[in-house]
């Protein structure tokens, strides 16, 4: 947004003067600061190596004399490893004296090691560690292949200086691989790994990668940064989250069968990862360069993908429950300007019939943009009550925005309970001279929640009840701004001359004169069709001159506390402010947009250690202030900023896209990047949220997103408004993709049963599933819903047509969602299906039994109220088999209290389909409707229990294979049998 740079200019001068001001420790060595290659570190040599029941340890000393490239080396350190479970093996390298930041256990549970009495898997493990002493080098293998390319190999460093980025500034040297050697220092850490020429990566993000799902290894290679960064979804940068785990597919020619592995590293500095071959090698590489903390790798064997995820659930913790009202759609927009228009929202979404289930308010609901309030003229606090008790009464429900930084006040007549509260129970971040840290967001001056804090989650809860208590009876909360972001450079609050008087807010908003929103989606031409985004005249669409599917920007591609030391904060010579190792931050200096990295947090630990889990620690108290809140309950969040473990706490949006079809098309790796960071609830700004969208790009997005967990259309102040009443063919293109996903809440609802037990993602790229077909492992234009849907939608403007693969290479028969019928596809190459706007691509795998709602409705309960359905999709031998979870859909279940719940499970096979049920959670819903695909004669007599149902409660249709039973009563408490001879 071009509005910040206005200000950081105005304040520019003065902020940076601050963050001067308050660093006590500027004492970089000139040999560190001008230093910019490692190539003549002398790695380590490993001694005293001691074998446990569970690993090894040993001690590494530097082999030669420090190198100091970006700091200092440190001089021993300790090499942990530990075979923790079969299919998961820990190597820890860090410093022996323990003063490097590592994450602090009292925030983070990680599972504890095995203990010395547990079993040992040490000679039966997946995985093996291998080492060579000196210089110290190690990699895994797998057992059961241990001559294979290993998948992580450390012993690299014959190599030369490389450069291997072209895609970045040739003069640029920090982009080259130079140094292969293990590097420790307290404020650089390198660590570098072959793989295999033209890897399958996935992951390591966030990102909205040009690459899509699957990362560039070769040519332009990968960058990928780790700084937590509020900035609007630009290609190829570091954003909001920051996730440094990544998932290696490797298919293997001479078998035809593929393994996956992943790796994490559990470290929240911030980093450069890079990807990458050198020219004319056969070999490529990743690279970490990390600002801080240790080498603390976890190594998962899978050997499928789903596995592989579910090893690193297992880490970072699985995925929250969610409250079934969670999965219906929710409206939200920047530029409500009072509650009328929020009512008036919520009545035209009903007389056009289009389900609503969560009403959102963005910071237009604030008094002077202050968080937990709501302005006493535009949304006065008893009319909020009546609103939402009025939204409840009608099953729906409402979550407003809380923005991370909490607004300073003016002066001591003004009153702002939060401020006053937050200060004397000394919640808030300081600068290193002990003063309040001040930054500036949207209310002007604000202070900053420090999550570390002994009171803090005190203070939260308190003003979280407090807001509710006053009418904003949220169901919910939206987390924003919490990378953190902050306008201005430094403490500029504290700064000489600053004036706390002035709350203005210090930057233009969207939609404001000087800053029109004024841009269409690719192909719309608005003078042409006019400003109205519509595309439809007199019944016909017309497209602007430019529109085709191929000059579509990004579409042409494919093929507590702890016993540790105290990190940065209190090393000597360590240059907190700026790091001599600069990482590739898209804002550049680090403290741009955020707060500086000096700043303080109870217990001494700097920002510069803990910026990338800010986030983290909000989300994790809001989780626990809503369990206060509303007891029992499920929390319902969605946050911006992310780090591994944030889907224990939270889910996630994909933040401030734009109105473009090729942030449609980016959605799609955004969901699959996050299933892969266990933070499976998640979604996009549906219709886009910067610049215009227009009728076409909507009618398309909320088709897509309706097949994505997290469902909100969510736009931009100032943008054209983009509700989904607002053109009738969005209208109808909305009625029809909710009606699907309401009557697939059953199977997302078993789907995300299966993350929160399991770390299964529900969401999958079509490799997850079908691993062994190469041509699937860069598609991210389709995408799978578990393992029985797939969804082909439509990612260009101007056409009826859009091209799908179909796995399984004849052995699979997809039936369309909507007709039944079998796409013929025996090959692996794509088919074109009939796509009309309004229509999205839907597909049921044969083999698969999935439960439904056989009556959507207008919110999720009302669907539910309906019986429920079962279709099966027989595989070419007969069978198929599907599960459902059930359970109340509200409550939270703990560690101590399981919330009663069954399962139910549906097996095909020899003309009959059997349902069992385990579990003491009573459906509340007979079934009502059984349709069974792939039955290729027709039967004679039908029976459920053995009983012959009537002559007219049955239709076989032979066209489509299809017998569908109607009218039956069958209780799923009981199971039972269908047949058909
Ligand atoms: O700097 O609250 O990503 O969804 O509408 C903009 C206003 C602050 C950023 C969020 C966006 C939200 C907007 N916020």
């Amino acid at each position: 947004m071009t509005v910040f740079c206005i200000v950081l200019a105005l304040c520019g001068l003065l902020c940076l003067a601050q963050s001067a001001r308050a660093r006590p420790k500027l004492g970089a060595r000139a040999d560190v600061q001008n230093s910019l290659n490692v190539s003549t570190c002398p790695g380590y040599k490993l001694g005293s190596l001691k074998q446990t029941v569970h690993g090894v340890t040993a001690q590494l000393h530097l082999a030669g004399s420090a190198c100091n490239a970006f700091g200092e080396d440190i001089a021993n350190l300790t090499l942990q490893v530990t075979y923790e479970t079969e299919t998961r093996l820990h190597v820890n390298i860090f410093d022996t004296a323990e003063q490097q930041f590592t994450l602090p256990p009292a925030f983070f549970d990680r599972p504890s090691p095995p203990s010395s009495t547990s079993p040992s898997v040490l000679n039966t493990s997946a995985l093996q560690f291998n080492y060579i002493s000196s210089p110290f080098a190690f990699w895994i293998t797998r057992r059961s292949d241990p001559s294979a390319p290993p998948i992580f190999d450390t012993r690299v460093g014959s190599l030369p200086p490389t450069p291997i980025a072209p895609f970045l500034n040739a003069s640029d040297n920090r982009t080259a691989f130079d140094g292969f050697n293990l590097v420790f220092e307290d404020q650089y850490l390198q660590l570098t790994s072959a793989l295999p020429y033209d890897a399958n990566i996935y992951g390591l993000g966030e990102v909205v990668s040009s690459s899509g799902f699957r990362r560039s290894v070769t040519q332009n290679g990968t960058l990928q940064t780790l700084w937590a960064r509020d900035d609007a979804d630009p290609l190829d940068e570091n954003i909001y989250g920051s996730h440094s785990v990544y998932l290696e597919h490797r298919f293997d020619t001479a078998s035809n069968k593929s393994q996956s592995h992943g790796v994490f590293l559990s470290n929240s500095a911030g980093s450069d990862i890079m990807l990458a071959t050198p020219p004319s090698s056969n070999t490529s590489f990743i690279q970490y360069r990390l600002l801080g903390g240790t080498l603390d790798l976890y190594f998962f064997s899978g050997p499928d993908p789903n596995s592989v995820i579910e090893q690193y659930g297992q880490v970072v913790g699985l995925p929250a429950w969610q409250p079934s009202w969670g999965f219906g759609f929710h409206l939200c927009r920047w530029g409500y300007t009072n509650l009328s228009v929020v009512q008036e929202q919520v009545e035209k979404m009903r007389e056009a019939n289009i389900p609503l289930e969560v009403m959102w308010n963005d910071i237009d609901l604030y008094h002077s943009y202050r968080d937990f309030t709501s302005d006493p003229g535009s949304f006065p606090g008893d009319e909020m009550r009546a609103f939402i008790r009025d939204l409840a009464s009608k099953g729906q429900h409402y979550i407003p925005i809380l923005d991370a930084a909490t607004g300073h006040t003016a002066n001591a007549t003004d009153i702002y309970d939060p401020f006053t509260r937050g200060t004397d129970l000394d919640v808030f971040l300081k600068n290193p001279d002990n003063s309040t840290y001040i930054g500036q967001v949207w209310p002007g001056y604000t202070v900053f929640p420090d999550w570390f804090a002994p009171n803090a989650e005190q203070w939260w809860t308190e003003a979280l009840t407090n807001w509710s208590t006053g009418g904003v009876e949220f169901s919910g909360l939206w987390l924003d701004m919490n990378e953190i972001s902050s306008f201005c450079l430094g403490s500029c609050g504290t700064a000489p001359g600053a004036d706390l008087s002035n709350t203005s807010v210090p930057v233009t908003l969207p939609g404001d004169p000087d800053s029109l929103v004024v841009d269409y989606p690719e192909g719309y031409n608005s003078t042409i069709s006019g400003t109205s985004g519509n595309i439809t005249v007199n019944g016909t669409l017309t497209y602007g001159a430019g529109a085709n599917a191929t000059n579509v920007g990004g579409l042409a591609k494919r093929s507590i506390l702890f016993k540790r030391g105290l990190g940065a904060a209190e090393e000597s010579d360590v240059n907190l402010n700026a790091p001599p190792y600069a990482i590739h931050n898209g804002f550049g200096a680090l403290a741009e947009h955020t707060l500086a990295t000096n700043a303080t947090h109870h217990g001494g630990y700097v920002e510069l250690d803990t910026h990338n889990f800010y986030g983290y620690m909000e989300e994790r108290a809001t989780n626990l202030a809503l369990r206060q809140i509303h007891p029992g309950q499920r929390p319902f969040l969605i946050s911006r900023s992310t780090f591994p473990g944030t889907g224990k706490w939270s889910g996630h949006w994909l933040g401030d896209n734009t109105s473009k079809w090729s942030y449609l098309l980016y959605s799609i790796s955004g969901v699959l990047q996050f299933q892969l960071f266990q933070i499976p609830m998640v979604g996009a700004d549906t219709c886009g949220f910067m610049d215009n969208t227009d009728e076409e790009l909507c009618n398309r997005w909320m088709q897509l997103a309706a097949f994505t967990p997290f469902y909100r259309n969510h736009n931009q102040r100032g943008a054209l408004s983009q509700e989904p009443y607002r053109w009738d063919s969005v209208a109808n293109a909305s009625r029809t993709a909710i009606a699907v996903r309401y009557s697939m809440l059953p199977y997302w609802y078993t789907l995300f049963a299966n993350a929160s037990t399991l770390g299964t993602p529900p969401v999958r790229a079509l490799f997850f599933e079908f691993p062994d077909e190469p041509e699937l492992f860069s598609v991210d234009r389709q995408f799978m819903i578990g393992s029985a849907i797939l969804v082909t939608p439509v990612l260009t403007p101007n056409v009826s047509t859009v091209d799908g693969l179909f796995p399984g290479r004849g052995a699979v028969t997809w039936r369309d969602w909507y007709t039944h019928e079998a796409i013929n596809s025996t090959s692996s190459g794509a088919v074109s299906l009939s796509a009309p706007l309004g229509h999205i691509p839907v597909h049921i795998r044969s083999g698969s039994a999935i439960l439904l709602h056989s009556k959507p409705g207008y919110t999720t309960s009302e669907s539910a109220q309906s019986p429920y359905s079962l279709l099966v999709s027989l595989s070419q031998d007969g069978s198929a088999f599907g599960t459902a979870y059930l359970d109340d859909g509200t409550t939270l279940p703990t560690d101590d209290t399981p919330v009663k719940n069954s399962t139910l499970q549906f097996h095909a096979a020899g003309k009959s389909v059997s349902i069992a049920k385990r579990g003491d959670y009573n459906a509340p819903q007979d079934l009502a409707q059984v349709t069974v695909l792939g039955v290729a004669e027709r039967p004679t007599r039908v029976t459920v229990g053995g009983k012959s149902v009537a002559r007219q409660d049955w239709v076989y249709t032979a066209a489509v294979q299809r017998l569908q039973l109607s009218g039956l009563a069958v209780s799923l408490n009981e199971g039972g049998t269908i047949s058909w001879r």
